[in-house]
């Protein structure tokens, strides 16, 4: 062990339970949660079960058919939203302290994190008290204006990569607008989740506008993408699941928007610092151990400048410190879970059986330090081709593949062959270059000399299989409302259409 592992003041041996319409309650089973750092068992949660599920949903139903919240003012449930944020400031070290714990990621991440999370309730808490809707100049004798109202009950089913992040990306926006929520955070990483259900119990806000329900997905997912009670499923995490949401919504045609992975390209061009392109790369693909929806996971570099950028991105990715993320020295933690390292390890392999070549890492690492954790070595392969599954298929985790272009057209044609459209990135010293480039890659999210940078301020998500609809933003609020037209007429004469 380290000597500079910090001795976490939050409490992990508590209960963890189900918090529905305004109660915690037990779950019907109970999950083991292991420590992605050390591989031991970390603490006991509760499930629910499909009966509680449904529990949670009808709550969630009678708040927004029947309960305050929809029908508050804007600037009230402002109010409850900036008091939220700064109880999440107040209690951020033991919200990262927890983050870390449970997923692994490195302290200083998880800050970053919490404050994010605190930021976008603040956001959105700001932004509905603004002036919305439309007023349309139609033929008289009609008035008519154009408002956004709730969508109802929405199901909301988060990953495991950003816990309270991407909870907070989905409820600022759903109760600012006064939808009511039935949230279910992974079941490998529930504990901020609940303590955000404690913050909001604290905080008194009313009964089943939030209800928080943990399990699996086929027992908790699952009925809440299905339910003919829930009116729009937002869902972030893999392609095959968010299919398998998309296809379970049809019911009742829910709105659904989904947020799904990426294989983000980094076109690096020879007329940029070289070693500031690595330097980026490194954040781009190592930042959370690679378990990140934009990662820049191929790295498509101009062939005059290739073998000096792999060397390079080698050597500056060597002396990554990777350890547990109690760790002060840590700069990366481990994988999430086993099943995680696992999936990783597995496309390392089959890497190796393509034929590309492993430059740097590939194994797990184990004994001292890294005990029984979930670790695996920043990998690098080189010579690959555009086929092979490390480059097409999401790995999601510290795997970077370095491919070779030459000139512009080759670039943006590599970049934009996997089936992803999510993030991507071009590095060079030509504006025109740049933005001809960028303007040519077929994402949602783009870079220009930069990787990475998220504003709670602009939305989020993907081209082709990398979603539906976007996050965050304005646009990000809309996926929260329905459109209404409300059409007045000045002058109620009779129409005189039928005799
Ligand atoms: O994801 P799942 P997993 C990708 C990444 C990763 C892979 C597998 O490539 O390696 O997905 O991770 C819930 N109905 N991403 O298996 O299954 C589940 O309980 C309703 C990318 O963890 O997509 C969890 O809460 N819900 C990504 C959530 O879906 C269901 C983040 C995500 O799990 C369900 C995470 C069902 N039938 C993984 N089955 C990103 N875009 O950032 C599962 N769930």
């Amino acid at each position: 062990m380290s000597q500079t592992l910090l001795a976490p003041k939050v409490k992990v041996n508590q209960k963890w339970q189900l918090w529905i319409n305004g109660k915690f309650e037990d779950g019907a089973s109970e999950r083991t949660l292991f420590s992605p750092a050390t591989g031991k068992e970390l603490c006991k949660v509760s499930e629910a079960s499909r009966e509680q599920v449904e529990k949670a949903i009808k709550a969630a139903r009678k708040a927004f058919d029947e309960g305050p919240w929809p029908k508050l003012t804007a600037a009230e449930r402002a109010q409850f939203l900036f008091k939220l944020a700064d109880k999440i400031d107040e209690k951020a070290s033991e919200l990262a302290e927890l983050e870390t714990i449970n997923g692994g990621k490195p302290l200083r991440e998880s800050q970053y994190d919490i404050a994010d999370s605190a930021n976008c309730f603040r956001y959105y808490a700001g932004l509905i008290t603004k002036p919305s809707g439309q007023a349309v100049n139609v033929p008289a004798p009609s008035f008519s204006t154009v408002v956004r109202e709730p969508i109802g009950v929405c199901g909301q089913i988060v990953p495991w990569n950003y816990p309270l992040l991407m909870a907070a990306w989905k409820l600022a926006p759903a109760l600012a607008a006064g939808n009511t929520c039935v949230l279910k955070p992974s079941e490998y990483t529930p504990l901020t989740a609940v303590y955000l259900a404690k913050i909001l119990e604290e905080l008194e806000l009313p009964q089943g506008v939030v209800n928080i329900v943990l399990g699996d997905g086929p027992t908790a997912g699952q009925p809440i993408a299905h339910s003919n009670l829930v009116d729009k499923v937002a869902f972030t995490g893999s392609v095959k699941t968010g299919k398998a949401v998309a296809q379970a919504a049809l019911g009742n045609l829910k709105k659904v928007t989904l947020e799904l992975g990426g294989k983000s390209p980094m076109v690096v061009f020879s007329d940029f610092d070289v070693d500031t392109a690595v330097d980026y790369a490194l954040f781009a693909i190592f930042c959370n151990a690679g378990q990140v929806c934009s990662a820049g996971s191929r790295f498509i570099v101009e062939e005059s400048i290739y073998d000096t950028f792999v060397s390079k991105f080698v050597a500056r990715a060597k002396k990554i410190r990777v350890g547990p993320g109690l760790d002060s020295e840590t700069e990366m933690g481990p994988l999430v879970s086993e099943t995680q390292m696992k999936r990783v390890l597995e496309y390392i392999q089959i890497g190796q059986k393509e034929g590309a070549k492993l430059e740097l890492g590939g194994e797990q690492l184990k004994g001292g330090k890294y005990g029984e954790g979930y670790f695996v070595n920043p990998t690098i392969f080189s010579n690959v081709k555009p086929n092979m599954r490390i480059v097409q298929e999401e790995i999601f985790g510290p795997v970077a593949v370095v491919q070779k272009f030459k000139g512009e057209s080759e670039a943006i044609k590599l970049a934009n062959d996997t089936p992803y459209g999510l993030a991507g990135a071009v590095f060079t010293s030509d504006v025109t270059r740049a933005y001809n480039v960028i303007k040519a890659i077929k994402a949602g999210i783009t870079w220009i000399n930069g990787y990475h940078n998220t504003y709670v301020e602009c939305p989020w998500g993907g081209y082709k299989q990398s979603g539906w609809g976007r996050e965050l933003g304005t646009f990000g609020l809309d996926a929260y409302t329905e459109i209404k037209q409300i059409n007045l007429n000045l002058d109620p004469q009779p129409i005189g259409w039928f005799e």
